[in-house]
């Protein structure tokens, strides 16, 4: 199978310009091609994850990438698949997120060694520089204002209007691939399939300013098997920051990922070959309710993003809270863990007597419940039942000084914190 193919049978492929062009490209030698990042965050979060994943495949298969992140054009907004006008960061801002999205990047691709190893531009390297005259005269001139306004992401903005500004877009876009190629001999861009419009923007510039020819292949848009935008958990995008999605957090999305989507994901986002994904594909059908592709999912992605060590770190809290075991984890390790769960922060005035402390912490709703609970051994605290009414709370109740977890009936959790 050649590159192309195993990308296709992975299901990482959704449209390219020329698709025999590009198979031969790809065969024949080696490739320098890039995909683009804009920093309209201060992370990427899974969504973002498939493009740049592409990007790996084809440089493990000996291609040269470039990671682009948009410096020049995240001050302007991308207008693809947006109702509305976005609204325009500070530079500083949009400085500091270029930098955090910079070393996201850089844990997916080689950028140490091999005559393929990656390479990080960034375009406000060349439009920082550029004056607004000579762009008109030497891009703006090579685009037709029709053209322009035949792409989606402009058409979908018409009724609701579109500022000038995003409007040019496309042709920075488009100006990025030229100038690549140009520097670079970048014949490829790759992007998710709203990227479509301005990557085609490139080959076109490409094509009328310097006769060449440009290809470009984009990724689908994952969705869940039920049509659902693939990528949230509770409402809210997984990122690759851990600070704002914990390494356990992410490892609980792959984990309660759908049967019916588990091998499809395994083949798109992790490295194991068609044939272990075949092999753990039956095993799975096997003995579905063991969740064993989902397991695997889990490891792989969540080693891939944050490393082996914060992978066991995320099976480990996985196992002890499962267990019930609150004692083998820290208090750092139960944050994670207990992340969603209810939490009330215990004043110095509160009653720490156990009944008391139910009801004001909001587990039970009465005392009569709260003595009940108790009574009827439906309290733990950190893990270990408590049926004395008298029972008070010390400090030897805190793990790391810092919580304790309580848990009434079989998994309603909530944490005290001090
Ligand atoms: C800019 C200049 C170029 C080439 C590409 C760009 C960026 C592009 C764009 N892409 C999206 C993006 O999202 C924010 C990420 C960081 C928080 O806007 N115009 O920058 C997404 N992209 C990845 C995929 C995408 C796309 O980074 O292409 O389809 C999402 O899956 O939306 O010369």
């Amino acid at each position: 199978m050649n590159i192309f193919e195993e990308l296709k049978a992975r299901g990482l492929v959704f449209q390219t310009t020329d698709e025999e062009a590009l198979v031969k490209a790809l065969t024949e030698g080696q490739v320098s091609y890039y995909s683009g990042y804009d920093p309209t965050a201060d992370s990427l979060h899974l969504g973002h994850l498939v493009p740049i994943l592409v990007c790996r495949h084809l440089q493990l298969a000996g291609h040269k990438p470039y990671a682009l992140v948009g410096g020049a054009t995240g001050l302007i907004g991308d207008p693809s698949f947006k109702d509305a006008e976005r609204s325009l960061q500070t530079k500083e801002t949009v400085e500091d997120w270029v930098t955090k999205i910079q070393g996201q990047l850089s844990c997916f691709l080689n950028f140490e060694n091999g005559d393929n190893k990656a390479e990080m531009v960034n375009n406000y390297d060349w439009f920082g520089t550029i004056s607004f005259i000579d762009f008109l005269r030497d891009v703006g001139k090579y685009f037709t204002v029709n053209y322009m306004m035949s792409k989606d992401s402009v058409k979908k903005r018409i009724e609701t209007g579109i500022s000038y500004t995003e409007f040019a877009y496309q042709i920075m876009q488009g100006y990025d691939f030229y100038e690549l190629n140009r520097t670079h001999n970048v014949t490829l861009q790759i992007g998710g399939s709203d990227q479509w419009g301005n990557m085609t923007a490139g080959t076109e510039l490409l094509r009328r300013k310097a006769d060449k020819t440009g290809h470009v292949m984009t990724v689908p848009l994952i969705t869940d098997s039920t049509g659902k935008k693939f990528g949230k958990s509770e409402g809210n995008a997984v990122w690759l920051d851990a600070d704002k999605t914990s390494p356990y957090q992410m490892y609980q999305f792959w984990l309660n990922v759908m049967d019916d989507d588990a091998v499809r994901f395994l083949k798109i986002f992790t490295f194991l070959s068609l044939d272990e994904i075949a092999e753990i594909e039956e095993q799975f059908n096997a003995a579905r309710h063991e969740r064993l592709a989902q397991k695997i999912l889990a490891k792989e992605v969540v080693t891939l993003v944050h490393g082996e060590e914060a992978y066991m770190q995320a099976l480990n809290i996985t196992e002890q809270l499962f267990a019930g075991n609150i004692k083998n984890l820290s208090a750092k390790e139960l944050k994670q863990g207990l992340s969603n769960v209810p939490n009330y922060a215990v004043q110095a005035d509160d009653n720490l007597n156990i009944v008391d402390i139910l009801v004001t912490a909001g587990i039970s709703p009465s005392k009569r419940q709260a003595r009940e609970d108790v009574q009827n051994g439906a309290i733990y605290i950190n893990g270990e039942r408590v049926q004395d009414l008298d029972y008070s709370l010390s400090d030897s109740d805190k793990i790391d000084n810092e919580l304790t977890v309580i848990r009434r009936g079989k998994k309603k959790y909530s944490v005290l914190t001090y």
